[in-house]
């Protein structure tokens, strides 16, 4: 005859097992479409994997409670009182203590590999000047990677709609386009109250806030259509504050580019 607790080792570890399966097989978001999507997602995974161990095996324990405890035929009262447990007590602070400290620690790192640690002032090519305060955002990755070109785009947010201006060529769109493969850099403020640029496929959400400037910098991986949704209840109309980001090759943007472009004309 097995003992109690060889079952319940058994019971965890099969829980714990089906977990993992789960959350390395099955797959709840969008494509991965920047190279800080796949470094995020490591993050989810590991969220999604303990979310799942915490959900089983509570359900289990309770489905098991229901049986193991009913109220017998004839029982009046709820037993015995019990006070004090020691030893459970600390078991069920130590556990969740390390899983805190290892998803605070983990989740920095995640941000740091993102980006989320550097200087956000660093060679920005939009700064007004050399002492405006950026006051959020996600920096660029020191990656070691040449890239043909950075990207400077300035974003402004207002109920309800984003406009996308391109300093180089002198003109606004309402569509964002980028080439694949490169640096952007957007330089987003709000004339109005507080929005949220989000965009899914990427993996990235920054607030845009009234007269408080914020950057965002990614790298599109992957040639597209994506939507840029404001993350942030805005007013009345947030629902339908949409925009779309367009990921191009490099040749198809330059085309786009030109045929916008107003400093050409101009000149
Ligand atoms: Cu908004």
């Amino acid at each position: 005859m097995l003992s109690k607790s060889y079952y319940l080792i058994l019971i965890i570890s099969a829980i714990i097992g089906i977990s993992f399966w789960i959350g390395f097989n099955i797959n709840l978001l969008p494509t991965e479409a920047s190279i800080n999507a796949p470094i995020y997602d490591e993050l989810f995974k590991i969220l999604f994997i303990i979310g799942l161990i915490l959900f089983i095996g509570m359900t289990l324990l309770v489905i098991y409670s229901l049986f193991k405890f009913r109220k017998k035929v004839g029982q009046i009262g709820d037993g015995i009182a019990l006070e004090g447990n020691l030893r459970l007590e600390i078991i069920w602070t130590i556990i969740p203590s390390i899983i805190i400290l290892f998803v605070g620690l983990y989740s920095y790192n995640i941000y740091d590999r993102m980006g989320g640690m550097n200087e956000l002032n660093h060679n920005h090519e939009l700064m007004n000047s050399s002492s405006e305060k950026i006051w959020a955002g996600i920096s660029k990755v020191s990656d070691n990677k040449s890239y043909a070109r950075n990207t400077n785009i300035e974003v402004s947010a207002m109920q309800f709609a984003f406009l996308f201006n391109y300093p180089e060529g002198e003109f606004i769109s309402g569509e964002l386009h980028v080439p694949v493969d490169q640096q952007i850099s957007i330089k987003m403020e709000s004339k109005d109250v507080i929005h949220a640029l989000w965009i899914p496929e990427f993996r990235i959400k920054q607030d845009i806030i009234p007269g408080q400037p914020t950057i965002l910098n990614f790298t599109p991986t992957k040639v597209g259509k994506y939507p840029i949704i404001c993350a942030e209840l805005c007013g009345p109309y947030h629902g339908g504050m949409r925009a779309s980001i367009i990921v191009e090759e490099s040749s198809d943007y330059d085309n786009w580019f030109n045929q916008n472009n107003k400093s050409e004309v101009n000149a």
